[in-house]
């Protein structure tokens, strides 16, 4: 984002740029939302490689008849990708968010660009219905679910899903061990720096995701998404600690 001239000016993330007395935990507000391409794309590296591959990935697997899935949406990037890679292929995007003001901007985007059919739910994930799946996305959404409920909706996931379809999962994830875990960390930091964020910025924005955002390591992501009845679990995305899996029934 932007997808075109027509769409919302994108304005500069600086929600942690002055000292703050007290740090609030982080939710996805109208402040938030203003500024979430911003904060996204200077803050995950490779979001526009794999909001990209995401369209690639949907091309491939959008089978006739069936639903793709973008659960935890923000502002629809994943959605506005498989919807211009997927053309006029009859299938349905499903956009779905819990936070008003990220899926009103999403909404106001979608009305902006040809769409196939689309229905998009202000819910949380865990209510919602999966059926008839050929692509399920959760890109940097499982990480902010409590970690004993990330199972159970993998399963209803995978439950809902088209023998031949993905599941597209991207995460922030923790080091094996706390070497690694540093080392990441420090190389992300780097990447925020590099892309603007202050010092002052990336450590009051880390405060206030330390409740919020509970990353877990490469290993624990496979096994459960094993046990959630994926067969197979590759991963195709990975620059610092971010990644991306792709994982079939
Ligand atoms: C993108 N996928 O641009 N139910 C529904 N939505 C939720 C829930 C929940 N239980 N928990 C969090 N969210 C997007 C980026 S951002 C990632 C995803 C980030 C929503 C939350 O409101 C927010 O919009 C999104 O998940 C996470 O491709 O900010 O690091």
């Amino acid at each position: 984002m932007p997808q075109s001239e027509q769409d919302e000016p994108v304005c500069k993330d600086r929600l942690y740029a002055d000292p703050q007395e007290r740090i609030d935990s982080f939710v996805f507000d109208e402040r938030v939302a203003a500024v979430f391409s911003d904060m996204i794309s200077r803050s995950v590296p490779g979001y526009a490689t794999i909001i990209g591959m995401i369209g690639l990935l949907a091309e491939q697997h959008a089978t006739p008849g069936s639903r793709l899935y973008d659960l935890g949406c923000s502002l629809g990037a994943a959605t506005l990708s498989m919807g211009r890679a997927i053309g006029e292929r009859d299938c349905c995007l499903v956009a779905v968010d819990n936070a008003q003001a990220m899926l009103d901007k999403a909404v106001r985007q979608f009305s902006r660009h040809p769409l196939p059919k689309l229905e998009t739910y202000c819910a949380d994930i865990r209510d919602v219905a999966i059926q008839d799946a050929s692509v399920v996305v959760l890109n940097f959404t499982l990480q902010f679910l409590p970690v004993e409920e990330r199972l159970p909706l993998l399963k209803r996931i995978h439950a809902g899903m088209r023998e031949d379809g993905v599941l597209i999962l991207s995460e922030k994830f923790a080091g094996a061990d706390e070497e690694e875990d540093r080392e990441l960390i420090r190389l992300h930091h780097a990447f925020k720096r590099a892309n603007g964020y202050s010092d002052l910025e990336i450590s009051q924005k880390r405060a206030a995701l330390e409740e919020v955002l509970l990353p877990e390591t490469l290993s624990v992501h496979k096994a459960r998404l094993r046990e959630a009845g994926f067969g197979r679990v590759d991963l195709w995305f990975q620059c610092f600690n971010f990644v991306s899996f792709i994982a079939r029934p």
